[in-house]
């Protein structure tokens, strides 16, 4: 079975479209009007090897907060409506992804449980016009709407553009491991019976 989803959502402050696809080849189109973000998003597909496609008209009139947030809204949701029943599927996924002088350690369980664990620090305020709080805030979103323990660890790193990119790329990883099937699992992988 195609593990495909799309999620529309419209708000007053934004109107986004994301059609995903967990067995994909990598391919992206992203357009939030936010171009580092565009950068970002396109990473973590190519890098966990999602088929991703995310359009957002928001109000970055005001400031980029409500567009990265709500993609991070949406993009959770259609990794948890893609993901079904979750049978079969490897559960946990993590990766420890160098970039130059940056290291990230990026650690999943699909477990159903909402939690962020989030430790980086930025020296600068923006890259582009992506505010680097946001990154946080970014996953938080992901992390509450699919359901997913994620835990995000900067090791090192000192420009911004590495450690928010290598996030990014290392979430991608970890996420393509937890949601690989595993043909040893029949059911779902808990000794409970559901995630
Ligand atoms: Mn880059």
């Amino acid at each position: 079975m195609a593990r495909i989803s799309e999620i529309v959502r419209t708000t007053k402050e934004t109107d986004i479209i994301c059609r995903l696809n967990l067995d994909g080849s990598g391919e992206s189109q992203i357009q939030t009007g936010i171009g580092f973000f565009d950068h970002m998003l396109s990473g973590f597909a190519r890098h966990g090897f999602f088929d991703l496609e995310l359009r957002c008209n928001g109000d970055l009139f005001v400031d980029c907060h409500h567009t990265i947030e709500d993609c991070g809204i949406v993009l959770g949701e259609a990794i948890k409506v893609a993901l079904g029943d979750k049978a079969q599927i490897t559960r946990f996924g993590s990766c420890i992804l160098p970039m130059d002088e940056t290291l990230i350690q990026c650690a999943i369980d699909l477990s159903g449980r909402p939690y962020l664990g989030f430790h980086e620090t930025f020296q600068v305020e923006r890259v582009g016009t992506f505010d680097t709080e946001m990154v946080k805030e970014f996953f938080y979103a992901v992390s509450y709407s699919a359901a997913m323990n994620l835990h995000i660890d900067q090791i090192h790193g000192e420009n911004a553009h590495h450690i928010i990119e290598g996030t990014f790329k290392a979430f991608g990883r970890a996420l393509s491991e937890a949601v690989s099937m595993d043909p040893r699992v029949h059911g779902v992988l808990s000794t409970k019976g559901s995630l």
